[in-house]
């Protein structure tokens, strides 16, 4: 099996602080964090950027401090956002892609989203990957429900993706697919020759499908944009709290965890 790549979604464009005290915001805090979580063996951190007062923002100037904080402080990989938030419009959210970071996310269709809708419309779709590719930012493909892995098959015969495709399988959105092992086992089982996967358990989702992604030889995402709680009552103390339990699972279950050059290589960077 491949060593574990452990993605850290630090913030995301939902939490508060309210919901979540440890949550940072600034490109410092975020920063911080990233590198909290590189210790504890997290070997990508996906990234979103706020304004000061906590407002999401797509802004390139805060997603290259961002960058230039997490590169000074650690060699992790920075993955970032361009679902931004629910309302933006697709120009806003494609902007950090232009800073040419290592990765990027690209949704691959549109979901209700709780009470809102992320709307991914198929025109912008291939807008966003062509400029992922005149960029050379690998993109994570971000799965919501089973028709957008049936687009990403589309998608290959036609040229739009080439290269060996990573997933990320978000998995307990209302309004998406269920965060059951069931869900990820359909998911894993249409996935295109050579692809490498990771999954995103929303809320209580997070540890049990991290786990049987472990076991399954998948890869494993966590963090307060996805999940706020270590356990079911109890907030998590830090993102980092939560890489280093996945970390200690995995080591337990015998399967090594990547570093941020091993992920590199895993991953075609
Ligand atoms: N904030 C969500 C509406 C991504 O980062 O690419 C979309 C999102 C996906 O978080
Ligand atoms: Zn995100």
């Amino acid at each position: 099996m491949q060593k574990l790549i452990i993605t850290a979604a630090l913030t995301g464009a939902e939490v508060t602080r309210e919901q979540q005290p440890a949550l940072p915001i600034t490109p410092e805090e975020i920063a911080d964090a990233a590198h909290a979580c590189a210790q504890a063996g997290a070997a990508i951190v996906h990234v979103h950027a706020r304004l000061p007062d906590a407002t999401p923002t797509q802004d390139k100037e805060v997603y290259r401090q961002i960058i230039a904080e997490v590169n000074k402080r650690c060699n992790v990989i920075v993955q970032v956002s361009t679902g931004g938030a629910v309302g933006m419009t697709a120009q806003e959210r494609l902007a950090p892609v232009t800073l040419k970071p290592e990765m990027a996310t690209l949704s691959m269709g549109t979901v209700n989203f709780g009470g809102d809708v992320f709307m991914n419309h198929p025109t912008e779709m291939e807008v966003f990957a062509a400029a992922m590719r005149d960029h050379g930012v690998k993109p994570e493909l971000e799965i919501f429900d089973s028709g957008m892995l049936t687009t990403v098959h589309r998608w290959l015969k036609k040229g739009l993706l080439s290269g060996p495709q990573h997933f990320d399988f978000v998995l307990g959105i209302p309004g998406g697919m269920a965060g059951t092992p069931e869900a990820l086992m359909y998911l894993r089982s249409q996935l295109p020759a050579g692809a490498t996967w990771t999954v995103a358990g929303i809320g209580p989702a997070q540890l049990p499908l991290g786990t049987l992604a472990i076991l399954l030889g998948g890869h494993v995402r966590v963090g307060f944009e996805d999940n706020v709680y270590y356990r079911k009552g109890e907030l998590a103390s830090s993102n980092a709290q939560l890489v280093a339990r996945m970390a200690r699972i995995s080591r337990e279950l015998d399967r090594d965890v990547a570093t941020p050059d091993e992920a590199r290589a895993l991953l075609g960077l």
